[in-house]
Formats: C-alpha cells, sequence, structure tokens
C-alpha cells in the first residue's frame, strides 16, 4: 500500500480514489506534517535570525513535496487514483504575508538557508488579510482583504507567548510556524510569524481595508503596510514593527539561553539579518532587553547588540528609507524612544560636524538606516551597482566612516521554486541534457555546449510553447481572457512604481497600436503582460494601471489591431501566477531608470527560464548582460552615473522631451477623445499632466529608444533558432543568481555560522 492510500484509510477510512479533492489536499497536509515531524530542527551554536516584515512565500505544497522529494512519487500516486496535483494545488490558498521583490527574496532566502544545512529561522508577522487582494473594476484597481487564512494551510500555532510593553499597554503575543524544508534535508528550520489573540477583522469596514488605525489590540497585525499617510497610520506601522521585533529578541535570547548563551556572549550564538529597515528597532530593542531584563550596563548592551545585527538596504529611493518622528516612538514606546536619543548622542558626539551622518535630524526626526548602520556590524547593497551607488553617494557619508562593513552581494533566486517547481518541462529538459547535478549545485554552464544543437534549440521551443499554452489556461480560469499562444510573449510582472517605468511600456503600447493601424503588422502577433499592485496611497501609480487597462480594452475592441496586439492587466499577481508569466514569457522587461532599481530578482526568474531580457544597465541587469553578452540582451538607455547626475544638478527638464515630433503625440493620447471614452478623465488627465511637467522618474528620457529597441527586438524573434539559443543561453547562464550562491556569500562574509550535517 502506497503513503497515500495507508493515509487515506487511516483518516477516512476510504481509498484514495473515493475521496473528493478537499479531502487529498488535507491528507498531503497530513502526510507533509508526519515528514516534519519526524524531522529534528537545525542546530549549532550559532543561529541565524533573518526578520523581515515581508515573507512571500507562495503556495507551499508542492515546493514541499518536491524539497521532501517525494514530488514524482506522490504525483504518480494521485495520477492513478485520478487526481491532478495542480489542480489539488488549488485548495491551497497563497499566504499573503508579502508584497514585492523584497519579501520574495527573504522567502528565496529562507528556502537556500535550509537547504545549505545552516540553523536559521525567518522571524515577521502573521497578517491575516496580507497586503490586499487586488481586483479591476471599471479598469481601475480596487481592494478587498486577502482572506488567505480562511483554508487550512502549513500555519501552527506554537505556545510561545511573549509580553510586548508598549507605552499605554502591554500585549501578550502568540507564535506560529511555518516548517522550512531544505531540498533533500533531514533537518528542518521554521519561519516564525507572530500574532496578536485579539485581532479581530469585524473593525474593518465593509467591502474595504479601512478600519480604525487606533485600535491596536484588534488592528495590529489585520494588514502588511496598513495606510500611513496620516499620523494614525504611521504610528501603526510603528507598532507593527516594534511588536515584530521585540518578540523576535525575546525569542533568540531564550533560544540563545537554552543553548547555553551567558547573555555576554549573546554575540556567539545569534546573528540578525535586517531586510531593509522595518525591522531597525531591534536595535534598541535588544539593547532595553540586554539592560532592563538581563543586568547588562548600557555600553556593554550597546557593544553586543552592534556585534549581532546586520542590515540589508535595498532601496536608494529617499521615499523608502524610513524616518519617524521621535514624537511618534515616544508615544509607542518611551523606553525605546529614550535608547535612540541615547544612541544618537553617542553619534553627536562622535561626528559632530556631521549632518548626514546622525541619527535624529533638526526636526527631531529618527533616521532608521543611520541606527542600522551605526549600530550593527554590517551593510550591504544587493547588486554591485546598487552597492557602488550607496558607497559613492546615497551612504558616502557613512562608507567613509566604516569602509570595511560595506559589502555587495548580488540577489539571487531559488531555483527549486523557480526552475524545479515552475518548470518541471524545462527540469526535465536540462536533466536529459546535461545531467541532474544542476538540482544540487545550480550550475546549468554546461547547456553552452548546445547552443547550436537544432535538436536541444527545437525542444527548448517546445517547452516555451507548451508553458504558453499553461499560461493561457491560467489566464483562462483566472479571468476570462483567452490569450494567442503562437504569440510573442512580453512580459513586466512587479510592484507598480514610477521608477520601475510601466508607464513607458505603456507609451510604447500606444506607438505600436497607431504603428498596426496605419498598416505596418507585426509578423508576429505580440501579447503584452503587465502584473503587480499599487500601493493604496500611491495615486500616480493607480493611473498608470487604470491607463494600461484602458489602453487594453480600446485594442482589443479594435478589430484591425487586436488580432496582432493584445495587452493583458493579469489581477491580483502574486507567486501562483508569477510561476505562469515567468516560465512562458519570450521578452523580460527590465526597464526601470538607472539608479533606481537596487537588483531586480524577476529578471532572474525569466532569465533562468530562456526569456531574453530588455534592459536598462540598472541593478542585477548589468551582472545578467556581463554574464550573456551583449548578443543575447538588448540594452538601451541612459546609465546609471548620468542619471544620478541629472538628479544631483536638478537637470531633467519633462516638457523638453515631451515637446518632440515622435513623443508629444504619444503622450497626448493619454487625454485623446478615444481612451476617454473609455477611461476616467481625472485620472487620465492627471498622469497626462504629471508626465508633462513632472515625470520624476524620467519615463521620456528614454523613450525614443526604448521604442527602438523594441521593434528590433521583436524583429529579431522571426528568426526562431537565433532567439531560442539567446533564450538557451541565458538559461545556461543563470547558475549565477541562485540564491545558494547567495547565502553562502553572506555566511562567509557576514554571519560565520556553521553548516549542521
Ligand atoms: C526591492 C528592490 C529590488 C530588489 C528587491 C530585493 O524590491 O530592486 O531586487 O528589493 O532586494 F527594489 P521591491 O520590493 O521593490 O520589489
Amino acid at each position: 500500500m502506497t503513503q497515500l492510500d495507508t493515509l487515506a484509510q487511516d483518516k477516512f477510512n476510504r481509498d484514495l480514489a473515493d475521496l473528493e479533492q478537499p479531502e487529498v489536499y488535507k491528507l498531503l497536509l497530513d502526510l507533509i506534517a508526519k515528514k516534519v515531524d519526524q524531522m529534528p530542527l537545525f542546530s549549532g551554536k550559532k543561529k541565524i535570525y533573518y526578520f523581515s516584515a515581508e515573507f512571500l512565500i507562495g503556495k507551499l505544497l508542492s515546493n514541499n513535496l518536491l524539497n521532501l522529494g517525494i514530488y514524482d512519487q506522490v504525483k504518480a500516486e494521485l495520477d492513478q487514483a485520478g487526481f491532478n496535483i495542480e489542480e489539488i494545488e488549488d485548495e491551497e490558498n497563497e499566504p499573503s504575508l508579502g508584497n514585492g521583490g523584497l519579501g520574495r527574496l527573504a522567502a528565496c532566502f529562507i528556502d537556500s538557508i535550509a537547504s545549505l544545512g545552516l540553523p536559521g529561522d525567518g522571524v515577521g508577522l502573521n497578517y491575516h488579510f496580507g497586503l490586499f487582494q487586488q481586483y479591476f473594476e471599471d479598469n481601475q484597481q480596487q481592494y478587498r482583504p486577502d482572506t488567505w487564512l480562511d483554508q487550512e494551510n502549513f500555519l501552527k500555532k506554537s505556545d510561545k507567548h511573549f509580553q510586548v510593553p508598549f507605552k499605554d499597554f502591554t500585549l501578550t503575543s502568540s507564535l506560529y510556524d511555518i516548517a522550512v524544508l531544505g531540498y533533500q534535508q533531514d533537518k528542518h528550520n521554521r519561519l516564525r510569524l507572530f500574532d496578536l489573540d485579539t485581532v479581530d477583522s469585524s473593525i474593518i469596514e465593509d467591502g474595504s481595508i479601512s478600519f480604525d488605525k487606533t485600535d491596536i489590540e484588534k488592528n495590529l497585525t489585520l494588514f502588511l503596510y496598513p495606510d500611513d499617510s496620516d499620523a494614525d497610520g504611521e504610528k501603526l506601522r510603528i507598532y507593527q514593527q516594534y511588536f515584530m521585533v521585540s518578540n523576535g529578541a525575546q525569542l533568540l535570547i531564550q533560544e540563545a539561553i537554552e543553548r547555553g548563551s551567558n547573555i555576554h556572549d549573546l554575540a556567539d550564538y545569534a546573528v540578525v539579518q535586517i531586510n531593509d529597515t522595518h525591522p531597525t528597532l531591534i536595535i534598541p530593542e535588544l539593547i532595553r532587553l540586554l539592560t532592563t531584563d538581563h543586568g547588562l550596563d548600557f555600553m556593554e548592551a550597546v557593544k553586543i547588540t552592534s556585534q549581532m545585527v546586520a542590515f540589508t538596504n535595498h532601496t536608494i529611493l529617499a521615499e523608502a528609507l524610513e524616518t519617524w518622528p521621535m514624537n511618534y516612538l515616544e508615544s509607542v514606546s518611551p523606553e525605546i524612544a529614550d535608547i535612540i536619543r541615547k544612541l544618537d548622542s553617542i553619534i553627536k558626539e562622535s561626528y559632530p560636524n556631521q549632518a548626514s551622518v546622525q541619527i535624529i535630524d533638526e526636526n527631531d526626526t529618527a533616521h532608521m538606516a543611520s541606527i542600522a548602520i551605526h549600530f550593527g556590524f554590517s551593510t550591504n547593497g544587493v547588486s554591485q551597482l546598487h552597492t557602488d551607488i550607496l558607497k559613492q553617494s546615497t551612504l558616502k557619508d557613512f562608507y567613509e566612516l566604516y569602509p570595511d562593513e560595506f559589502h555587495g552581494l548580488t540577489n539571487g533566486i531559488t531555483f527549486r521554486r523557480w526552475l524545479m517547481d515552475a518548470n518541471p518541462e524545462l527540469s526535465a529538459l536540462l536533466d536529459r541534457v546535461i545531467g541532474e547535478e544542476w538540482r544540487q549545485d545550480s550550475d546549468l554552464s554546461e547547456l553552452m555546449n548546445y547552443q547550436e544543437d537544432d535538436q536541444v534549440l527545437s525542444e527548448f521551443s517546445q517547452v516555451k510553447h507548451a508553458n504558453k499554452e499553461a499560461l493561457a489556461h491560467f489566464l483562462q480560469d483566472h479571468q476570462g481572457v483567452s490569450i494567442n499562444t503562437d504569440s510573442i510573449v512580453d512580459v513586466q510582472v512587479k510592484r507598480i512604481h514610477e521608477y520601475k517605468r510601466q508607464q513607458m511600456l505603456a507609451l510604447y503600447i500606444i506607438h505600436k497600436y497607431h504603428d498596426i493601424k496605419a498598416g505596418n503588422k507585426p509578423e508576429t502577433p505580440i501579447t503584452i503582460i503587465f502584473g503587480g499592485k499599487a500601493a493604496p496611497a500611491y495615486t500616480i501609480a493607480q493611473d498608470i494601471i487604470h491607463l494600461i487597462l484602458s489602453l487594453s480594452e480600446l485594442i482589443a475592441n479594435d478589430p484591425e489591431v487586436s488580432d496582432y496586439l493584445q495587452v493583458v492587466f493579469v489581477e491580483n499577481y502574486n507567486v501562483t501566477a508569477a510561476r505562469y508569466l515567468f516560465t512562458a514569457a519570450d521578452i523580460s522587461e527590465q526597464i526601470s531608470l538607472a539608479s533606481k532599481e537596487a537588483s531586480g530578482t524577476g529578471n532572474m526568474k525569466f532569465m533562468v527560464n530562456g526569456a531574453v531580457t530588455l534592459m536598462t544597465l540598472d541593478g542585477a541587469n548589468v551582472e545578467i548582460a556581463d554574464r550573456v553578452g551583449q548578443d543575447n540582451v538588448y540594452i538601451f538607455g541612459k546609465e546609471a552615473q548620468e542619471i544620478v547626475r541629472l538628479y544631483d544638478e536638478e537637470d531633467y527638464v519633462a516638457r523638453d522631451y515631451y515637446e518632440q515630433a515622435a513623443i508629444k503625440p504619444l503622450v497626448d493620447f493619454i487625454v485623446s477623445d478615444e481612451l476617454l471614452a473609455i477611461g476616467n478623465s481625472e485620472r487620465l488627465n492627471r498622469l497626462h499632466q504629471d508626465m508633462i511637467n513632472k515625470d520624476y522618474f524620467m519615463a521620456l528620457i528614454d523613450l525614443e529608444e526604448f521604442i527602438a529597441i523594441k521593434e528590433k527586438m521583436y524583429a529579431d524573434y522571426q528568426d526562431e533558432k537565433a532567439w531560442r539559443k539567446k533564450g538557451l543561453i541565458n538559461t545556461a547562464q543563470a547558475g549565477f543568481f541562485s540564491s545558494d550562491r547567495v547565502i553562502n556569500e553572506y555566511n562567509d562574509q557576514i554571519w560565520h555560522v556553521q553548516v549542521d550535517d
């Protein structure tokens, strides 16, 4: 009797084949839980704690089966009983614990930490409704709470609780754990998510994501990144952050003591990586706990903490480098505010004349990155270009103080999720062509020997086509859209932000629409697909979504154009949808304004799945181009140095570009009669004005080059063999972008934790 049959007998006293799909899903949850129960935790003297506001982990069922090494066997058993594993995965809700690249990076990292046999947990919050669930109505983004917890899942409530003291009340936390299984490991780590039992979803106003922001006991873990456009919203963010880090700090101290720490040597037992500035308050919190609960004197507590905390910076955008007014911090936790003031005095004494490195500025506002850099032992950027910009510009004055503490660690992705699980067809092809070793070491370079092999190239094409079919099914089921699977699939998926320049691709679509109407029909039809959410308080980003959806409708209803060009916006883009998009894409749009995208990781997911990148020389794109060579990527646009200079010298005038003959009609089409007949005039007019008068992220500066290179790409696609060769070379060179490589670098350069084997 097979393992699933045995479980079916135990649990339901029935054969597998008699069960309904949800029962089979529960059976698989049980099977995985039983396996996890038999696996000890990774252990060792020193342990990694990866603190992050987000963990965009995606569905876990098939990933866990894969990491347990039983995916194929379970799939075969299910097939035999008449079930399709992908349909069973529909029973699982995707955990809504993240937003964008930052959160997905954290998910890839905890997968790699476990797969490399390192003791290390993720620490975060258990958001009941995530960011929000996106849907479209009247071509506009709408919001509803993401009720992901309604379904049975991999979250397990532990019996751990901690007391978190706020100014006016103390809250008791509950800890939930999700097992993090490494690839073919017999031990495991955990994702530790803190929550409050008193959280109450009934305070959410019907049909919205609004609620009373002051009712902390009821709202604390309802949403990720609750609206912070007012003071109560900002304070709620501080409450959340302090709750996360206080719990995490208490947990790590407790665990270190259990492993033998005498507190004075705590830094030998734990290293804390903070993912962006959101967990920075762990620094004053560790100092508080070490002094008040464990009796250390202040300076010793500061020293120990400074040996334990390492900071990753993910952005140079000023808006994303968090600052909090001291009076808000005081209203949440006077003790923490007091410690921050003490840390600030240390810095003011040491560097009296350097305003740029202070913790508290002249407006009595605390700069989180300053705390993290001064009182951590490591600061890292997430690509080489980004690290250079940090050193030479954004954090220059800090770099001069601590040159040895800066690291450049180019991001990576886990191949378990983004190749093995996402693209089983390509994985099987790789196994046949280069053997299975890549599943362990992520080295795909052997594939370079097959770049002229007609048979392999043709199989590569077949895999891509099969993935386009899978994407077509997904879009049909998901939102009733059908796409042409013989078209060029051209994809931009990521958070909606002006610096990522979805608006520039929208302007290209306007160009192409007119070009087709003028009789220039593309040889192969084109499907341009977008996905991503706009933050609820970010109006222009919502206007960009609106423009794209309006264009999509206009084109779909124009028979002169619709056979040649289709524009799709995937509703509620998430890890589940991502899988179909990365594997089906021919073209990967990585078109951020140079200098602004710290790394990008979507670029790597497309690359490993054989898409060709259309890129500016930004973030990790630069390193992708270095690896695959200029013939296998398409590069356009101004370079980072020039853009940094334009910002420094305030030397960009959008209107000068707008007035150019090739650009003006494209921008003005946003407020044409055709589009206004479909769209919302306020949104379209606001976006139009913004592009002409502001265009802060310079969509217009690279537009002409962008149009030219897109035309070249579509033309080059006609030579199918040459195109697939480019794709194959991209896959072959992707090994460097494995998150296993990155985690080894973090461990060698920063953490120094022993592998548990
Ligand atoms: C941010 C940065 C990206 C970077 C990721 C992970 O992602 O360039 O790749 O963090 O380091 F912007 P988003 O949250 O913006 O997607």
